[in-house]
């Protein structure tokens, strides 16, 4: 259970950096907005609670990892690393113009604190299991974060890496399904089917923690767990709302991906702080 105060902290913080995602969606004329909001909560509880990590030092061997496998949520991730300092904020301006370091999908070569570039669904889960499994071996003792997406577990390899963690028992990642239960076309469930989601990852030997993926409380509480668990690999189904905190947005297809226009912007910020 989180303190008050930190409970407050994270809501605050997360309030704040969706009004920036919607100002660097309104200046770059688009982004993957609705799942950099339903991703977003776990991102806050990240690295603003759990993360062991130095913005100053972005190389340094034993920080934590992190590794949004969902790349095309980048602009949400670029917003808290602009936030804890990895960079000046105002590089955001240009995010994904051309010459800007900001793709739309984060290159680890261009911007300081991404671990792994990202972009191609299905690829940056199996580098996690990967960097994990390379952890335990030369004897770091780094945590591995990963956040996929639901729809991108209609990629093969999400599958071929998530036998691999189970198979080494991979306990120093967490895994984090963003199980907003949109993908690009539609809801998961009429385009691809993934439940039981949860007895799926139990079949490939892993232990699955469902949590609301907006309840600090909860998210904290499975990663807690997660950094427990001796045995298993843990991932944590967090049920969340693809463009979580704009009403207008919120469950919405169309969102996925979207621009905003001066009147549109002016409502969604109005939105995010009625809360
Ligand atoms: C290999 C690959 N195929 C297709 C795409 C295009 N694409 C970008 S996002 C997306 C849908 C992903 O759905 P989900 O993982 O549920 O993302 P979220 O709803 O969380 O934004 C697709 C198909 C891609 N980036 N990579």
């Amino acid at each position: 259970m989180l303190k008050a105060s930190e409970r407050k902290k994270l809501q605050e913080k997360a309030r704040e950096l969706r009004e920036k995602i919607i100002e660097v969606t309104f200046t770059c004329g688009g982004s993957h907005v609705g799942g950099a909001f339903s991703q977003h909560d776990i991102l806050i509880a990240l690295y603003y609670k759990h993360m062991n990590i130095d913005p100053k030092k972005p190389q340094w061997p034993e920080r934590d990892r992190f590794v949004l496998s969902k790349g095309h949520g980048g602009v949400g991730h670029a917003v808290v690393l602009g936030d804890k300092g990895y960079y000046d904020m105002a590089l955001l301006d240009d995010f994904n113009k051309t010459g800007s370091p900001f793709g739309m999908h984060l290159d680890r070569l261009k911007v300081p604190g991404v671990d792994t570039s990202t972009g191609s669904l299905g690829h940056g889960f199996p580098l996690a299991v990967g960097i994990a499994l390379g952890a335990r071996l030369q004897g770091h003792t780094f945590q591995t974060y990963c956040v996929i997406g639901d729809g991108e577990c209609h990629e093969g390899s999400i599958w071929e890496a998530a036998m691999a963690g189970g198979h080494y028992g991979i306990t120093n990642m967490t895994l984090f399904v963003d199980r907003n239960r949109f993908c690009l076309d539609g809801p998961t469930e009429d385009v691809l089917k993934l439940e039981p989601l949860d007895a799926k990852f139990e079949s490939f030997g892993w232990r699955a923690i469902t949590i609301d993926g907006h309840d600090f409380d909860q998210i904290d509480e499975a990663i807690e767990a997660s950094h427990a668990e001796k045995e298993r690999p843990v991932v944590i189904i967090a049920n969340t709302v693809k463009g979580k905190g704009v009403d207008f947005m919120e469950s919405k297809t169309a969102w996925h991906y979207g621009g905003l226009d001066d009147q549109t912007k002016a409502k969604a910020l109005k939105s995010i702080r009625k809360g």
